[in-house]
């Protein structure tokens, strides 16, 4: 695939839903974002863990390879633009990640008593929609993610590319993937948000309570990837398991097979579709969210055939 920049920094063009056809998506087929462009590869970049720690330490990827290690497979999804929130861009992958969980890491330093948020900092900098920033910095909820998050070394079983954030990343299963900090090179530890493009400017959606809240939690989104024999095939995730997906088939619903939820993996569904010409699909999660009909980023997802 040609590599080529979009508005969001995208170095990769975006999939269409129609090519996502495998449960784990080949890399090859996953979008790839670089808000500054492609950080220089590093491979023996260490991660500094610091702030409200007992001891600073510094690690290199050989010290995260010797450290227990997790295989987990998650959706990988992007908000989409954070200069044109609320579109939605579909890039969407589902991939497996390995590495040790984020509290395995941070124990090494001694997690301090204060600490109530994680700031993860990335080595690219630069230009984007029209301001400059010396770093790539998001801020995470400590006790949401010290069992969830992972910092990566591989992707879909092979060494993690420099292009997907190598040779070490942040994966937060369940976040949206603006908080995966890619290029990572230090994890501090605070009692406080930081100011920065990244935590208080971009990714932000309109709250719960007015004002504006981080982006962080995945919507509940569904896409139908194709038909085949008469059978639509297609794919559902949430921040929680999907209960229910409706499809409808030039207007009519039809019966649907959900696969149940897999941890934080993308859950497939088939239904007869037969010759119908329109397809959409429509998902429900276990809170109850439902996908908006239209005007959202996770608006339902019609295939024209
Ligand atoms: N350091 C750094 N991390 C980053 C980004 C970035 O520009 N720089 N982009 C974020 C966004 S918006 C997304 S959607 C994911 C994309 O990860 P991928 O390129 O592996 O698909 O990385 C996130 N982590
Ligand atoms: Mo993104």
């Amino acid at each position: 695939m040609q590599a080529r920049m979009d508005p969001v920094g995208a170095v990769r063009r975006l999939v269409p839903p129609e090519r996502l056809t495998s449960r784990v998506t080949a890399l090859d087929d996953a979008f790839v974002i670089a808000h500054f462009g492609l950080a220089a590869p590093e491979p023996r970049r260490p991660v500094v863990v610091n702030g409200l720690v007992d001891r600073a330490v510094e690690l290199t990827p050989d010290d995260v390879r010797a450290l227990p290690q997790r295989r987990v497979e998650s959706v990988h999804e992007c908000f989409g633009n954070p200069l044109a929130p609320g579109e939605w861009v579909r890039r969407a992958a589902n991939l497996v990640w390995t590495g040790p969980r984020l509290r395995d890491v941070l124990d090494l330093a001694g997690i301090g008593e204060d600490a109530t948020t994680l700031w993860a900092r990335g080595a690219d900098h630069g230009e984007f929609g029209g301001s400059s920033a010396p770093d790539y910095l998001k801020d995470l909820p400590l006790d949401d993610v010290l069992d969830r998050a992972l910092v990566a070394h591989r992707c879909n079983d092979e060494p993690l590319h420099t292009h997907r954030g190598g040779p070490l990343r942040l994966v937060v299963p369940g976040y949206f993937g603006t908080n995966s900090v890619k290029w990572l090179t230090e994890l501090t530890l605070a009692d406080h948000r930081p100011e920065h493009l990244f935590t208080t400017r971009l990714y932000l959606r309109p709250g719960p309570h007015g004002g504006s809240v981080p982006v962080r939690e995945l919507d509940v989104t569904s896409v139908v990837v194709g038909v085949d024999g008469g059978v639509a095939r297609g794919w559902a995730w949430s921040s929680v398991p999907v209960t229910r997906v409706a499809v409808t088939v030039d207007g009519r619903p039809v019966r649907v097979e959900l696969e149940p939820a897999r941890g934080r993996a993308w859950q497939g569904f088939r239904a007869v579709v037969g010759s119908g010409r329109t397809i959409t699909a429509r998902a429900t999660d276990a809170t109850g969210r439902t996908q908006p009909t239209s005007g959202a980023r996770n608006a339902v997802h019609e295939l024209q055939l």
